[in-house]
């Protein structure tokens, strides 16, 4: 078997997560164009999460929701619940826990964000393989998978989607040999299979839809459950991917997104992942160190070593509040306030967190946006679960970043 295709992979992330967490609350925004605010004194809030009907008028995540409005008048809005002055986002980390749930009665789960999990299917579906004993897999199988690359061919001018979509898995299993359960695009195949099971599970436990990748490693999950979203899977296979990679931006890549990525278009000349597959191994480690370089001289080929953790809960209980522009905090009572309203919900949230999960937490990291978006961390133990300890920690640790001076009354 070659290289980077010995495991099957998956990654669910839910359709508009927080969206679908008020439809379900609120059945009148269910199937509507609708959209997701936080606060509300400017502009209507802002949008961070939008129901895909009110998508195909252009409404986005970051808009005003005045701005949305304009684009669709019949847009309907939910808000983010508040408490101590700031979202509370207890409501979508409560949903989070129902999803995983059901997800982990599968395989164990890596949580990857507030909505989304990696799962390693390889022992699932190696065993569903067995039981099978060379019987064809039916399309009927797969009915939201979509086998990327398939159907071949040119592009046909007028089919729809649905109906490529059937074509595509019906091309890909008719190209599958049964007989030998070790074969990589078989174990896909039944990983996808499973996966189907799984949102079915998902949606008849939640109520909520999700969209999934299934590939041999995390990065290409990851890639391939965007491709054909909400409510959709999709299968990247191994020989899928020079196609893929050959016009997929670089920054579309799971941790390319941000400053490596950056460098890795400057330095090379590159616009897509594909084009990474030019340079020799030995080049890349020249310019992005040995570890980097063969990291990458893998990656571009769409090989990732990265294990799936067994990780259920979130590594850390954080949470904040953006003062963005003339909203900006400037007195030291201000600061204080504030510290404090946060140290309060991390107080009730790590006293859950500790009778729910029997862990305790160890370090407090405090970070602060200053003008110029200059950011600061700060560390101390954690000692008690106490807000007033908490809050005055906090404080000890940036108040000489004070730029008027650590005992002003201005900040
Ligand atoms: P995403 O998975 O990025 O987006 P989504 O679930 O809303 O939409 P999609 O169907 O395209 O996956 O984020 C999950 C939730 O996290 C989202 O519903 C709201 C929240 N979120 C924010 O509040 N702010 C942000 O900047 C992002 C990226 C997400
Ligand atoms: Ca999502
Ligand atoms: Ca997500």
């Amino acid at each position: 078997m070659s290289r980077g295709r010995e495991r099957v992979v998956a990654l669910v992330d839910m359709d508009c997560f927080f969206m679908q967490v008020e439809q379900r609350f609120d059945p009148q925004l269910r199937g509507r164009p609708c959209a997701v605010v936080q606060y509300n004194k400017w502009q209507g809030g802002g949008i961070i999460a939008v129901s895909y009907e009110a998508r195909s008028f252009g409404v986005a995540r970051g808009m005003w929701a005045t701005e949305a409005r304009a684009l669709c008048p019949e847009l309907l809005l939910a808000r983010v619940p508040e408490a101590r002055g700031k979202a509370d986002l207890t409501r979508y980390r409560e949903a989070s826990a129902e999803v995983m749930e059901v997800l982990s009665r599968f395989a164990a789960i890596e949580r990857a964000s507030i909505d989304e999990a990696y799962l390693d299917l390889t022992g699932s579906a190696r065993e569903r393989l067995r039981e099978l004993r060379g019987r064809p897999l039916g399309a009927e199988l797969l009915p939201t998978t979509f086998v990327q690359g398939l159907p071949g061919g040119p592009d046909p001018q007028h089919a729809a989607k649905e109906e490529l979509r059937q074509r595509g898995v019906q091309e890909w299993l008719a190209s599958l040999s049964f007989d030998n359960p070790d074969c990589p695009d078989l174990q896909l195949t039944m990983g996808a299979v499973i996966v189907e099971e799984m949102r079915v599970a998902v949606e008849k436990a939640t109520g909520f839809r999700c969209s999934a990748g299934i590939s041999h490693n995390k990065m290409l999950a990851k890639l391939a459950c965007g491709l054909n979203k909400p409510n959709r899977q999709t299968l990247v296979s191994s020989r899928s991917v020079p196609q893929l990679f050959s016009q997929m931006p670089v920054s579309n890549i799971r941790n390319l997104g941000g400053k490596l990525g950056a460098a890795i278009t400057d330095i090379l000349e590159v616009e897509y992942i594909g084009q990474v597959t030019q340079f020799s191994e030995t080049e890349l480690q020249t310019h992005f160190g040995d570890k980097t370089g063969s990291w990458l001289y893998d990656l571009c080929r769409g090989i990732d070593d990265e294990p799936v953790k067994n990780r259920h809960l979130p590594q850390s209980i954080g949470c904040s509040k953006n003062f963005p522009g003339r909203t900006a905090l400037a007195t030291q009572k201000e600061v204080q306030h504030w510290l404090l309203q946060l140290a309060l919900e991390l107080e009730s949230r790590l006293i859950k967190d500790r009778s729910q999960n029997h862990r305790v937490a160890k370090q407090l990291m405090v970070v602060i946006r200053m003008q110029g978006d200059t950011r600061l961390s700060r560390f101390c133990a954690v000692t008690r679960y106490d807000a007033q300890k908490i809050y005055s920690d906090a404080f000890a640790l940036i108040q000489n970043c004070n730029m008027a001076g650590a005992h002003q009354a201005a900040w």
